[in-house]
């Protein structure tokens, strides 16, 4: 063959390659489906997987039928049809234990009992494949786990494995505002159509429930936590109970933010005095009307006294206070409340911090028992990095629930490629200590570390509406990442990368290890060219957008970024310890000794906890101001790699979608670099030392970057 023809071939072989990946737009996240190419792979499934027999008529339970049908089909490349159970069938027998003889019949009662409420068992046996939940919800989710298998190519031979979720209310939180502006949301408007409502539904609607109830989210809470009352208008909850029509078939409650001014604002009463009988009756009714449009509400999620919120403060009562006169008005109805902890006044010369504990730590014992308090991750706010919430392990008598960021607030928003979950994993496996080694973070959140019967994680959603729902297609990941980890928060961050991946991206092995690397680094890369060694809240100013370690002026003290780092003459960071806010001692003294000695201290908490000088040598070899040149350079530098790992595997990844993430890769790498340039360039006029030489020095003075202005940066704040 000539040198030519050879080439010719090549080409040939090459394009068709090319041509065999499908443009996508991402809508379809990692619900794809396609046909699974090997033949004999398929023809194995489809043997196995004939038909698929229902045992009951419940709507979640037909949802389970329609998406496994749905999904085979696309898999399997010939119809699999949904048909009511006989005995002697073969194929998929999906039903629920107790509630179905040909499921009862099937089971040994060990793999019964194992079965918990919304959990599942796969079981392969002779010409069946059983899917068995002890309720509707967890056929359903054993019916997307089926399906997952088959997504990831795996055998189904021998089949048997039960899970069950460990955490009971996994939900996500909207940001959503009804003018469908989303607080710090990067993917567009809100996908909640709130003045086509209640007769326009959405698809999208559907879809959205789809893919939640896919990785196990069994709630959402519609609403943004800086809340509008006119959502309790008569008008306004019929349209919400469209949406919860729409959800309920996925196994999804819907719930809602209770602006506590309400009875004043929408009932015209002159106080919401949580102790007045006339404020807890308004509550009382409105919940019964709530509960007439939307049988099965979930119930309330609540900011008070918080950044200008209304609460219970102002009438000189306390949470517990404002959070049960609530929680009495559902009780009646199988209603929960969940209340936020995340407040902080400013009237209070006290490290911000610290805030939470002072505040929620003397009422523990207090709050009804379909009260949750929902804790942010971290004592401050969803930075790149922060020590775990000292509220965790420190309210022993009341379910605490896990509040996680998944939008991206200070992670570089719509356009950085940040995976989110070694960050929850992070949190999630720190120990607390306070009942002795290995009480971790997961363990407070499931409820098992005190017995606790309620449990919850909340995710703040990072959906819009963006064609591929979260704007920057690698946040997809973080979404997905949210409800696995909320489902079984002991998960591997790793594993779930590569689940990711795998459903959303390719099969190939190469491709794949590229995209799980690039998944697990990412998190450490963003916090190196952001918030290095503890470094926190040194953002733009109100948009939170870029860096802003400048920001001193500010209508309160604790939203200035030089009221967190401290920087001056001497070094940098906020001292924590006791010779400063001694934050530290709201830890359990195992936890606290950890962090107390600025030599013995994780690297990555350094300047949290204490104020370093300058010249302090590190563990590293380095002293303070030139570690922190290195991590800020290396992160930026990682960033160019990610680039390249990209570039690497651009034949696996179908055009359309390379694009969009190249494009944002791009972005970033100008972003990483700006982070640096601007951090470094106002922190050396304190340090007075050289940016070493060998590093790249800033590409503009210090003035540059503080001129900089971006007054339409998205997902802003509204005031009202
Ligand atoms: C901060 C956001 C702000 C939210 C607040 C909250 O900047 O927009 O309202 O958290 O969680 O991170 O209530």
């Amino acid at each position: 063959m000539s040198k030519m023809t050879t080439y010719l071939l090549c080409l040939i072989a090459a394009m068709s390659t090319v041509r065999s990946i499908r443009a996508e737009d991402g809508y379809r996240l990692w619900l794809r489906f396609d046909l699974i190419e090997n033949e004999e792979q398929r023809n194995s499934y489809l043997d196995q997987l004939p038909q698929i027999m229902l045992t009951g008529d419940d709507p979640v339970l037909q949802t389970a039928g329609k998406e496994l049908s749905r999904g085979l089909t696309g898999l399997l490349g010939k119809n699999i049809h949904v048909v009511p159970a006989a005995a002697d069938q073969s194929g998929i027998l999906a039903g629920i234990i107790g509630a179905s003889p040909l499921i009862d019949g099937a089971l040994s009662p060990s793999d019964a009992g194992q079965i918990q409420l919304e959990g599942f068992l796969l079981l392969q046996r002779n010409d069946q494949l059983i899917i068995a939940g002890k309720d509707a919800r967890g056929v359903l989710y054993g019916a997307f786990r089926l399906l997952r298998i088959l997504q990831e190519r795996q055998p189904l031979d021998q089949l048997h494995l039960v899970e069950n979720p460990r955490v009971k209310l996994r939900l996500l939180n909207h940001w959503d505002n009804l003018d469908r502006t989303v607080e710090r949301g990067y993917a567009g408007f809100s996908i909640w159509n709130w003045h086509q409502l209640p007769e326009y539904i959405d698809p999208q609607y559907t879809d959205y429930a789809r893919a939640n109830a896919s990785i196990g989210i069994n709630g959402t809470v519609v609403t943004n936590v800086n809340a509008n009352s006119l959502i309790f208008r008569t008008d306004y909850l019929e349209k919400a109970a469209a949406l919860a029509n729409v959800f309920r078939p996925y196994g999804i409650k819907l719930y809602l933010t209770a602006r506590f001014s309400s009875p004043i604002e929408l009932g015209g009463l002159e106080t919401a005095d949580p102790l007045d009988p006339g404020v807890q009756q308004w509550w009382k009714d409105k919940v019964d009307e709530i509960y007439r449009h939307i049988p099965d509400f979930g119930g309330f999620l609540v900011k008070a006294n918080s950044e200008g919120q209304p609460g219970p403060q102002q009438y000189d009562r306390n949470h517990a206070d404002g959070a049960n006169m609530l929680a009495d008005a559902v009780a009646p109805h199988g209603g929960i409340v969940m209340w936020r902890a995340f407040v902080y006044s400013n009237e209070e010369p006290v490290d911000r911090a610290k805030q939470a504990n002072n505040e929620f730590v003397p009422l523990d014992g207090k709050f009804r028992d379909n009260v949750l308090i929902q804790v942010k991750n971290g004592p401050i706010d969803f930075q790149p990095r922060e020590p775990i919430h000292p509220l965790f392990g420190a309210m022993p008598q009341t379910p605490l629930m896990m509040e996680f960021q998944i939008t991206k607030e200070y992670l570089g928003q719509g356009t950085h490629l940040v995976g989110l979950a070694k960050m929850y994993e992070e949190v999630l496996q720190t120990d607390t200590h306070v009942k002795g080694k290995g009480s971790t973070v997961a363990k407070v959140i499931d409820g098992s570390l005190e017995g606790h019967q309620l449990s919850g994680m909340a995710g703040v959603s990072n959906i819009g509406t963006a064609r591929n729902w979260t704007g920057n297609l690698f946040a997809q990941a973080d979404w997905y990442a949210y409800g696995r980890l909320a489902w079984d928060p002991y998960m591997d961050a790793d594993r779930i990368f590569e689940e990711w991946a795998t459903m959303t991206f390719t099969h190939d092995k190469k491709a794949l290890s590229v995209i799980t690397k690039m998944l697990a680094g990412s998190h450490e890369t963003c916090v190196r060219y952001m918030t290095p060694l503890g470094l926190h809240h040194i953002m733009g100013a109100g948009h939170h957008y870029g860096p802003g370690p400048w920001v001193s002026k500010m209508p309160r003290a604790d939203w200035t970024s030089v009221y967190y780092h401290k920087a001056d003459e001497k070094g940098l960071g906020f001292d924590r310890t006791a010779s400063g806010s001694n934050a530290l001692e709201q830890y359990h003294p195992d936890l606290a000794e950890q962090y107390a000695d600025p030599d013995k201290i994780p690297l990555k908490f350094l300047l949290w906890f204490h104020h370093v000088p300058w010249d302090h040598p590190l563990s590293t070899g380095r002293n303070l101001w030139n570690e922190l040149c290195h991590q800020y350079h290396q992160g930026a530098a990682e960033v160019t790699q990610m680039k390249e790992d990209w570039q690497s595997i651009k034949e696996f990844i179908d055009e359309e979608r390379f694009q969009q993430v190249k494009m944002h890769l791009d972005i970033q790498e100008k972003e990483a670099k700006w982070w640096r340039d601007a951090c470094l360039s106002y922190f050396q006029t304190f340090s007075k030392m050289p940016i070493p030489a060998e590093l790249e020095q800033p590409a503009h003075d210090l003035e540059y970057y503080e001129s900089l202005r971006y007054p339409y940066s998205p997902g802003i704040r509204p005031r009202w």
